[in-house]
């Protein structure tokens, strides 16, 4: 799928669908904490298999049970892309699989 750059309306009218998503540093942010360290890691590894699908891949960092995210489009000059978006709505979805 293409990448393109969002509005900044286009961002903040996005983020109203993202609870617990916002902006830092000018990327997506989001932090979850999970039930346990092997939820999180579960839960990484089956957001792994839909970001190479999509070739869209995030910066995060995991420590025991909390996963801290950032989405940024290098592509588009470290912008905010329709791809951050619909890999931060995927999160989500698989999230509410593991327990949190
Ligand atoms: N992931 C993210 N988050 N941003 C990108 O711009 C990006 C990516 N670009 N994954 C892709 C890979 C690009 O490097 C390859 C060549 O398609």
């Amino acid at each position: 799928m293409a990448r393109q750059k969002l509005s900044d309306l286009e961002i903040r009218s996005s983020l109203a669908a993202l609870p617990g998503w916002e902006i830092k540093e000018g990327k997506l942010y989001k932090q979850y904490k999970f039930g346990t360290f092997a939820q999180a890691i579960g839960w990484m590894v089956a957001v792994s298999i839909y970001a190479d699908k999509i070739d869209h891949h995030p910066e995060w960092c995991n420590v025991y049970n909390r996963v801290t995210i950032f989405l940024v489009t290098h592509d588009l000059d470290n912008s905010i892309s329709n791809l951050d978006v619909e890999l931060a709505q995927h999160m989500d979805s698989l999230a509410a699989l593991f327990a949190q």
